[in-house]
């Protein structure tokens, strides 16, 4: 698909062989930097938020594009929709958003792979087609603090999402007094209460950190990555730079997003769908998901 925000044929070459594309410019970084005081203030408050969670569930970064108007402009905006739509087709879903802060002194996460996204909750988050040989889910990144070695940007081990090495249905179970606290190969990290190591299909594999990039952002860039792809992030080692990214994440309209399901728990949270829609941000949807139109602050997604 030609738009004008779209991956050059090369780009989407790359994509395919790597897995991962990017870093690319959004917002210049101090009008992004300017940005984040305000959006600390809004992510705080908890008003028009479509979960009902107290401020230290580690959930409360989830959605909050249904509820803050700049989340709501960013997960639509055509620099990413168009890039997004190059690899995924014309009829796009934004179906989850969740901001992921390290803050100084805390463990890097886990190397994993998310194909289903049940790999917390125990229940397929989302279902591709039958005929799909493929699953998973397109995360955009964005910086929007600065992502460093230091701060603990993301890594990744380039060409890795095609060939699932966890499986999610196995479950896990959650630990919040193990955040913090546990070095896996000489590095601090986990994964938010979990251990992400129990999901693994075979109990001695060892992912190749050898062959790991660093991906340093500026704050305002993102980048883009299938969610099967290996991934991690370094353990935060500063000792005043939050480093706080938030991801958005995309499927073709087709998926089914949370199939038969209204309620799910996960980091010892709940989440109630009741006010759950996904918002499609290119092309037309599906009648099997639920859809939001307007945020619940009153601004009005983009229709097709
Ligand atoms: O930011 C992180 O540390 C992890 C991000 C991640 O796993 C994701 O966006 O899927
Ligand atoms: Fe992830």
């Amino acid at each position: 698909m030609q738009t004008k925000f779209h991956l050059t044929s090369e780009q989407q070459a790359q994509f395919r062989r790597d897995g991962y594309i990017g870093p690319f410019d959004l917002h210049d970084r101090d009008s992004m930097r300017e940005k984040y005081n305000s959006l600390r203030a809004d992510l705080y408050d908890r008003e028009y938020a479509i979960y009902d969670l107290p401020n230290d569930s580690p959930l409360v970064g989830y959605d909050r594009h249904l509820d803050i108007d700049f989340f709501s402009m960013h997960i639509e905006h055509p620099r990413i929709v168009d890039k997004v739509v190059s690899i995924l087709g014309p009829n796009v879903c934004c179906w989850r958003s969740e901001t992921f802060p390290k803050y100084p002194g805390d463990e890097g996460t886990d190397w994993h792979q998310a194909d289903t996204f049940g790999h917390a909750s125990g229940t397929p988050q989302i279902r591709w087609p039958q005929h799909s040989t493929f699953g998973g889910a397109i995360t955009v990144w964005t910086a929007l603090t600065a992502a460093t070695e230091e701060t603990g940007c993301l890594r990744f081990i380039p060409g890795t999402h095609e060939e699932m090495h966890y499986d999610e249905s196995i479950g896990m179970s959650f630990d919040p007094n193990s955040v913090n606290v546990i070095e896996k190969g000489g590095v601090r990290r986990g994964f938010f209460g979990y251990d992400y190591r129990n999901l693994q299909k075979d109990a001695d594999f060892v992912p190749d950190e050898g062959s790991a990039v660093s991906i340093v952002m500026e704050p305002g860039q993102f980048v883009i990555f299938w969610s099967t792809l290996m991934h991690a992030s370094l353990p935060n080692v500063t000792l005043r730079d939050t480093r706080i990214g938030f991801a958005a994440r995309y499927v073709p309209c087709d998926v089914v997003v949370y199939p038969d399901t209204d309620l799910v728990e996960e980091y010892g949270s709940e989440l109630k769908l009741n006010k759950y829609g996904v918002v499609v941000v290119a092309g037309t949807g599906n009648s099997a998901n639920r859809e939001v139109l307007v945020s619940n602050r009153g601004y009005k997604f983009r229709q097709p």
